[in-house]
């Protein structure tokens, strides 16, 4: 098994029992409806029943027999069906769907509806998950909606097949064989995205190039789009701010200038003539070198509304990203784009969505919740994470991030008093937003199992699903994927569901604890360089973050600091300003903290430090030991691809722990404490590691 699958393995149920009993309750296929998507549904049902019950299912009208399976929209329901599901239909948004086992002129029946086809195979998908995970299906009332509309993949896949962060091969579009080559993977990928829910993507790098705007590109992107139409998904593009000079031949890109106006309306009816449901455009604006509006002394949003107003007559939307940061604010980086962008709220256009990083500074191990949550009411906010880890030892760590994109999205922002969490102002709940959406920076390459370590196939799971329900929680999200993907024995499930839950704190505890962050290396951000301090810009370096000295670590961004915390509601920045109530968790990201201040636990920040350095190299000898008793239930390769994939981990693990250690040693003068192993190395010697081949140099 070489992971291709991911978790659509659709294996056979081994338990007989359970399959007989499976086979009684459905016995017969009965698609209502034609359309593409009821043919996906169909096609999805007899591979995935086929595979795990051993039995070819044909299709039938509806028999007077019990046990049909009938799956349809609301159109195509006969009316003694569609009666019976009034209330349920009543519960559903345009993507949700109803699975219900009901009677039939006396006869037992399972439906599976919606009010739209896609809703129709999100059900189907979500009735094959009942048998994947061994679930009883004897009586079925399930009504589900996503939470969230707008739920993409942001794919930072450059034109010439790199992917930008990307650790699992190169970019899976084939943008040479497109338009007339249609591979295989593009179809798999459609089915795992509808699988959980996924209903876009933006094909390409939000450092963008403006080629992809031209016809011969446009011309592949609309051969993607068909692929991807029946099962729900939207394609969308990066825009550069200078196209209209790059491809369009014009002097300028203001977005005040009729020309340019004229242009990007333009482009947006040649983009919807060839794909009428085409999702809208992505953009990095003024940000680490892109163009954008502010090359023209004009602001965020007069980018944005320009934009919007060309997609707008189309149906299409702009998500304009928050993540921006200019050299020329000294004083601290994590401030900057709430600065630039709550003083605009309630101005920009309805069709534009601002994405906003989960965290202020940049996808760190952890980071305390973005202060933008919440402080827009009147602008929808798109949440952004990264599924791809580029501050998290790329793809050869096995971190499950569901835990992360949890911790962020529970977090209360207390904007409207208590339970303010960040998942209802993401769900559009705590301020009446319609327009609603969460991104994941995509972790999929050309490796066979897409994300370079079968364990990270999760990740991408789990972003979909917390896009569909920002509320669920990881722990379930985890032992579907772990029953889908692997086994149901539980003798499986449960140690590793412990090692994956506990995957995202190691990797804090061995990389950045008590809220340290960016001490990763130089430019490609592999392993640790605390003591990197010659880049360019200073909010680049790693010893802007620490600022670690003989007195103490940390950065004050409190009241005697750079007053980032300002920027959240008072019940949190009073939390975060005062040192005994900020959580020990983010300390050192708000604190300059001396190296013998006493922590709840009693131990100094030093040795407090160390031993949590030394506990995320144990977890990963914990995850590396229960992985290894795994062999009973886990083909060979997937069985031995990981095992050494835990075992580089725990390599870099200790790799981390000492050249941290080391480093910050030189400003505690304090020996490390008990518990704590030796150094293999020097200091000097880690840095003198260069690593050329690391991806993203
Ligand atoms: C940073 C990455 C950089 C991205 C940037 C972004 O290092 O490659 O282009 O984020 O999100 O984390 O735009």
């Amino acid at each position: 098994n070489d992971g291709y699958k991911l978790w659509l393995q659709y294996n056979y149920i081994k338990n007989e029992t359970l399959r007989n009993t499976y086979k009684l309750q459905i016995k017969n296929l009965n698609p209502l409806g034609d359309s593409e998507t009821i043919k996906v549904a169909l096609n999805e049902l007899q591979l995935g029943l086929n595979g795990m019950l051993g039995e070819a299912y044909a299709t039938n009208s509806i028999t007077t027999k019990e046990y049909n399976l009938i799956f349809g929209s609301k159109t195509h329901l006969a009316q003694d069906i569609s009666i019976q599901l009034a209330n349920e239909f009543n519960q559903i948004n345009d993507e949700g769907f109803i699975i219900k086992s009901i009677f039939l002129k006396g006869k037992k029946q399972i439906v599976i509806t919606a009010k739209t086809d896609i809703g129709v195979l999100y059900g189907v998908y979500h009735f094959l998950k009942l048998l994947q995970t061994n679930t009883s299906i004897e009586k079925l009332t399930i009504v589900e909606s996503p939470k969230i509309k707008v739920r993409t993949l942001n794919h930072w896949d450059n034109l010439d097949r790199t992917v930008e962060r990307g650790y699992s091969g190169a970019s899976i579009w084939d943008w040479h064989r497109l338009p007339d080559y249609i591979d295989q993977r593009y179809i798999d990928y459609a089915r795992a995205n509808a699988s959980i829910g996924i209903n876009g993507t933006v094909l390409n790098n939000v450092n963008a190039n403006a080629l992809i705007l031209t016809p011969p590109y446009l011309e592949k992107v609309k051969a993607l789009s068909e692929v991807f139409r029946p099962y729900g998904i939207k394609v969308y593009l990066t825009a550069r701010f200078s196209a209209p000079i790059e491809i369009g031949g014009l002097k300028t890109a203001d977005p005040y200038d009729a020309d340019v106006i004229k242009w990007w309306q333009d482009k947006a009816a040649e983009i919807y003539n060839l794909i009428p449901d085409f999702g809208g455009l992505l953009v990095k604006a003024n940000s680490e070198g892109q163009p954008g509006p502010q090359n023209y002394d004009r602001n965020h949003v007069d980018g944005a509304n320009m934009l919007a107003s060309a997609l707008e007559s189309f149906g299409g939307i702009v998500m304009w990203r928050a993540f921006v940061y200019s050299e020329h604010d000294t004083t601290d980086r994590a401030k900057q784009a709430y600065s630039e962008f709550v003083p605009y709220d309630g101005q920009f256009k309805d069709n534009v969505l601002v994405q906003v990083k989960n965290g202020a500074i940049d996808f760190q191990p952890r980071e305390p919740f973005h202060p933008m949550f919440g402080a827009m009411p009147k602008t929808p906010l798109m949440m952004e994470f990264q599924i791809t880890q580029e501050y998290l030892g790329f793809s050869t760590h096995s971190i499950f991030l569901p835990k992360l994109y949890e911790e962020t999205l529970k977090t209360d922002t207390y904007r409207k008093g208590k339970g303010s969490i960040v998942a209802k102002d993401i769900d559009g709940s705590l301020n009446d937003k319609t327009l609603t959406g969460m991104a994941g920076v995509s972790n999929i390459g050309s490796d066979i199992n897409w994300t370079g370590n079968v364990m990270l196939q999760a990740n991408w799971y789990g972003f979909g699903r917390l896009a569909w329900n920002p509320y669920l929680s990881s722990e379930d999200i985890a032992d579907e994927w772990l029953r889908m993907t692997f086994s149901n024995e539980e003798n499986f499930v449960k140690p590793i569901k412990q090692i994956m839950l506990a995957s995202r704190e190691a990797v804090v505890n061995y990389m950045t604890p008590f809220g340290l962050h960016h001490i990763m290396d130089t430019g490609h951000h592999y392993g640790p360089g605390p003591w990197v301090s010659n880049l360019s810009r200073p909010e680049w370096n790693p010893v802007y973050y620490h600022k670690a000295d003989k007195q103490g670590i940390g950065f004050n961004r409190t009241a005697t600091g750079s007053h980032a915390t300002e920027q959240y509601a008072p019940e949190v920045a009073n939390m975060f300003n005062n040192i005994e109530t900020c959580p020990e968790k983010d300390l050192l990201w708000f604190h300059h903290v001396p190296w013998d201040y006493k922590l709840k636990d009693g131990n100094t920040l030093w040795d407090g430090m160390a031993l949590k350095y030394q506990e995320g190299v144990n977890q990963v000898e914990t995850m590396v030991k229960t992985w290894n008793t795994m062999k009973p239930y886990v083909d060979a390769q997937r069985f031995r691809e990981i095992q050494t994939l835990l075992n580089i981990q725990y390599k870099e693990a200790t790799w981390w722990r000492d050249a941290c250690l080391l480093y910050f040693q030189q400003f505690s003068e304090k020996p490390l404490p008990k518990g704590v192993e030796k150094p293999t190395k020097t200091l000097e010697y880690f840095q003198s590691l260069k690593f050329p081949f690391a991806p993203g140099n």
